[in-house]
């Protein structure tokens, strides 16, 4: 095949995919137009840090240094996957398979449901420090929506 071959081929793709691409606007434009919707401007008030801290769902987050991440050995209460002799050592379930992939094991940080208990756990490492903890002033704000980070 020759390098005209190819350029004559790729060009030829590329207009069949403009075309497609082209002709699906135009269709979705059209089924826009008939589906009826009133066309009308919707005010858009962006947040203030005022309105998103008088949420009821709204939890104010602050950086803590000192916080724990942990790795913990997820719900079958035993390092990497229960049963299995993730790492190959010999040994099933030993403490260095923790954190395996894949298995059940997960890093939470406080603001994920099951810290406090699972930092009473046995198994738990604690392997880094430094993350938002609940507070007051918050930095951060977390509500269902997401995360409002202020100025
Ligand atoms: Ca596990
Ligand atoms: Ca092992």
């Amino acid at each position: 095949m020759t390098s005209d071959t190819t350029k004559r081929r790729r060009t030829t793709g590329l207009i069949v995919l403009a075309s497609v691409l082209f002709v699906g606007s135009l269709a979705r434009a059209r089924d826009v137009l008939r589906s009826g919707m009133p066309w009308q401007i919707r005010p858009v008030q962006p947040d203030t840090p005022r309105s998103i801290r008088q949420r009821d769902d709204a939890v104010g987050y602050c950086f803590d240094a000192d916080a724990a991440i942990l790795l913990t050995s997820g719900a079958d209460g035993l390092p990497g996957r229960g049963g299995e002799d993730d790492n190959l050592n010999g040994i099933i379930d030993d403490r260095s398979e923790m954190g395996a992939v894949p298995s059940d094991d997960r890093c939470l940080s406080p603001a994920d449901p099951g810290y406090s208990g699972a930092a009473d756990r046995d198994e738990t490492m604690v392997i880094s420090r430094g993350t938002y903890v609940r507070c007051d002033s918050a930095e951060r704000i977390l509500t269902h929506d997401g995360w409002w980070i202020g100025e």
